[in-house]
């Protein structure tokens, strides 16, 4: 079973993260930020993952330290549940289009953490959420997962679109790249 649980408390959020990755895309979701919600149930839905997402941030201050530390225990959880990254695809990619906007992920389950983000917001918010907060989420994912993640904005104009196509992108790539194939680990070096 590749599940994990874990708890994160700071003086600016609290947070509990469960992932099941190989679920059914049941997600239950509450970070005080719509849009973000929104995002992480997107993501949970076309990856396939179960996730519990509870945070309580300082949103009085911005939704910057929730975003990022989402991200950070989201990461951390995904990390523990792959646990020896054995047997599965490892690389991932999609392309997903919202309306207008296109977005695209690759991304390699690599134990190397690099993100590699490009796109051009058009509006400072949606909702709640700050677009901007986009790549600092999945910069502290790829970061504590350590995954390498390339993530771009093919076109589009509407923000909420772009940024979902994202999310969506993101999960299509990741399901594939966490498929359990059999066999060890894919890699000339026999460990990731
Ligand atoms: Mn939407």
């Amino acid at each position: 079973m590749r599940t994990a649980e874990i708890k994160r408390k700071t003086k600016e959020t609290d947070i509990e993260v469960f992932v099941k990755l190989d679920g059914d895309g049941k997600v239950n979701v509450d970070t005080g930020i719509g849009f973000f919600d929104h995002m992480l149930t997107a993501f949970g839905v076309h990856s396939g993952i179960d996730m519990q997402v509870n945070c309580t941030g300082d949103l009085n201050v911005d939704g910057h330290h929730t975003v990022e530390d989402v991200g950070i225990v989201l990461g951390q959880a995904f990390a523990k549940a792959l646990g020896d990254k054995g047997g599965i695809a490892r690389y991932g990619s999609a392309y997903v289009p919202m309306d207008e906007a296109l977005s695209f992920c690759a991304l390699d389950i690599s134990g190397r953490p690099f993100l590699a983000f490009s796109a051009n917001f058009t509006d400072f918010r949606c909702g709640e959420f700050d677009t901007c907060l986009t790549e600092e989420f999945f910069r502290a994912f790829a970061m504590n997962s350590g995954i390498t993640l390339h993530i771009r904005e093919e076109y589009g104009k509407n923000d909420h679109h772009i940024i979902e196509a994202m999310f969506k992108a993101v999960a299509h790539a990741l399901k594939d790249a966490m498929a359990v194939t059999g066999g060890g680990v894919l890699s000339t070096k026999g460990v990731l």
